[in-house]
């Protein structure tokens, strides 16, 4: 936060196919599962996004739910922090992707920072529906990417037709990064966890560091190179393995 008797600035723009948002221009809410959270909408439809995307901040000793209602389908990660989702201990890097049908109630036993991502199953004839799936990122291998040992990619749900996303997490060491410009169907929700670089969205480079969040929509060209000290690390969502429809 600026002082009053300064001017304010921000890197946050907001385009048709793409939006960039720095963490400190988002202000809290409070959601009714999560009444004991900071919660900030990193993405909504209301920007043109198919999901929806929450970075949820629990204080220790509180409760949060994830609700089931047979529709929404959810995918949790744990920036930092530690609690029990129902019987099952998590922390720093644990993940999971719960199915419309399951509910979740995450109990925090230290102050927990997590993302919660969710948006509508899409059903597809003759696939059945997946079972709700937790992991940690510890135990994701980080396969090379692109034939360069450089960047590597994590991928945390598996590539088969009973998910109807994507979400991998992609590290880069400084100096290296996409070797094209992409541009493709698919959204992305992207959070930086670590390090710094330059995002190239739909003709303009931009700088972006750890906290920063990135809403891509379908076809918007996009490319990234790290820079800094640190190897540059990102989450990011991207639906796949279905028709698009009509
Ligand atoms: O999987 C992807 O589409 C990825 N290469 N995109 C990105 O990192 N912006
Ligand atoms: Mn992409």
């Amino acid at each position: 936060m600026r002082a009053p008797d300064q001017l304010v600035h921000s890197r946050a723009r907001v385009a048709q196919r793409y939006a960039l948002f720095p963490l400190e221009g988002f202000p809290l809410s409070r959601l009714p599962s999560w009444p004991d959270a900071e919660v900030r909408v990193l993405a909504a439809p209301a920007l043109g996004a198919k999901f929806v995307q929450y970075l949820i901040d629990l204080p220790a000793g509180t409760r949060g739910e994830f609700a089931s209602d047979g529709r929404l389908e959810t995918f949790y990660y744990m920036l930092s922090g530690a609690g029990k989702l129902t019987d099952r201990s998590i922390k720093s890097g644990s993940f999971g992707l719960l199915s419309p049908n399951d509910s979740f109630t995450f109990s925090a036993t230290e102050n927990s920072r997590l993302i919660v991502f969710r948006k509508v199953y899409e059903q597809a004839k003759g696939i059945e529906l997946f079972k709700s799936y937790h992991g940690e990122e510890s135990k994701v291998k980080a396969e090379v990417w692109a034939n360069n040992a450089a960047s590597r990619l994590q991928t945390l749900i598996p590539d088969e037709l009973q998910y109807d996303f994507a979400m991998n997490i992609f590290t880069f060491d400084p100096g290296h990064g996409l070797p094209y410009v992409e541009t493709h169907v698919m959204e992305h929700g992207l959070l930086f966890l670590q390090g710094k670089g330059v995002y190239y969205l739909d003709g303009t480079w931009m700088e972006v560091e750890k906290d920063d969040f990135i809403w891509m929509g379908p076809y918007c060209p996009q490319s990234f190179y790290a820079t800094g000290p640190t190897p540059s690390r990102y989450i990011y969502y991207k639906n796949v393995n279905r028709e698009i429809s009509l």
